[in-house]
């Protein structure tokens, strides 16, 4: 058979309209929303106008979803951990969906390690719905893109939303603007680490896990935990309703997964007194808002063909002591500004 006959027997690209795919997703198609969230994901101008119509649409659908969030550093037990717990919430009737760091985006013990990372089990039941992220440049895989396939997620019907992300800071800011409870998942004998970064990160967690507590890890494994109870002792309130908590658990062995899942469950009965869920969502909305503009400005500035033009020339007055910074960067946003 020739080249040209087997590009014969390919099937044409089949290009849904926004009606059959919001539709689609709204009747629990998982290959329309698949597809909407690879939309969503796309840098195409021309993909951008319509992944924005169906987010329209799929943001009119009102849900009652729990939006997770479970952060830790390349290898702590993320993706195992989801395993584990989304057995359990499946086992008590609810569906659930993942937004997973894609393991072959970036290096870590967990992709080395191969299968776990892929959430197997989880992603044969058909009350799961797993969908790796490619991390597209963002730090720790989440991007402000993941809150629109958590609103695709919704609309498609899915109780539970997790997010799987690496905890490398400025991403689980991030992560905070778009989830309602975040679970820090820990290395015993990783008390160390609560100095510098780690304690930007646990700061926003809701609680602590810590993993892989089997074998012979229990004893270190109980000095962790009252070194990150102390810690979390000095930390600001979170929110006033909410006590964070540590805990030992185990994915392997089941050992503690029921303790968390109760746990967030508490979290989301006491946020949801006197309405502070929505109210935290409104803000968190605004605050997304504020992210994307910022990222839209940018992208269109550095574009811009009269800033293209002069940053070179700008910049060299700048390093030659010519301009200031100061007014460096004044006249390129002044050129910005004039041909708008
Ligand atoms: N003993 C033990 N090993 C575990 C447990 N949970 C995970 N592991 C192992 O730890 C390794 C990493 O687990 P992953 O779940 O892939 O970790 P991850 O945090 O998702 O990794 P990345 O997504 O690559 O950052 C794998 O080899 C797992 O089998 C546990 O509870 N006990
Ligand atoms: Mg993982």
């Amino acid at each position: 058979m020739s080249i040209n006959q087997i590009h014969i027997r390919l099937k044409p690209y089949y290009d849904p309209d926004v009606d059959t795919v919001v539709n689609g997703i709204m009747n629990g198609d998982r290959h329309m929303l698949s597809r909407a969230i690879t939309l969503i994901e796309s840098q195409k101008p021309e993909h951008e106008k319509k992944a924005h119509e169906i987010l329209d649409r799929c943001l009119a659908k009102k849900t009652s979803s729990l939006r997770i969030g479970i952060t830790g550093s390349p290898g702590s037990g993320k993706s195992t951990f989801i395993e584990a717990l989304g057995e359990l919430i499946i086992s008590q009737g609810l569906t659930l969906a993942v937004l997973a760091i894609d393991p072959s985006s970036h290096q870590s013990k967990g992709s080395i390690l191969g299968d776990k990372a892929r959430m197997e089990k989880l992603s044969s039941r058909k009350e799961a719905y797993i969908r790796p992220t490619a991390s597209s440049g963002y730090l720790g895989g989440t991007s402000p893109k993941t809150h629109e396939a958590i609103v695709l997620c919704e609309a498609a019907g899915y109780d539970v939303i997790m997010v799987e992300t690496v905890g490398v800071g400025q991403s689980e800011v991030l992560v905070d603007t778009m989830v309602d409870f975040i679970l820090l998942l820990m290395l015993p004998g990783s008390g160390d680490e609560l100095q510098g970064i780690k304690r930007g990160i646990m700061e926003i967690a809701d609680a602590v896990a810590i993993t892989k507590t089997d074998g012979d890890q229990s004893g270190i494994a109980a000095i962790s935990r009252a070194e990150f109870e102390a810690a979390l002792r000095m930390l600001p309130v979170k929110h006033p309703v909410w006590q964070r908590e540590v805990f030992l658990t185990s994915a392997l062995t089941g050992k503690g997964i029921e303790e968390v899942w109760q746990n967030i469950s508490d979290f989301f009965t006491a946020m949801r007194k006197g309405n502070i869920l929505d109210t935290r969502r409104r803000e968190q909305l605004k605050s997304l808002l504020y992210t994307v503009l910022e990222e839209m400005l940018k992208k269109e500035f550095f574009s811009h063909p009269d800033v293209v033009a002069s940053k070179e020339r700008i910049e060299q007055e700048v390093l030659s002591t010519e301009l200031s910074p100061f007014s460096g960067a004044k006249s390129l946003i002044d050129s910005f500004i004039r041909r708008r």
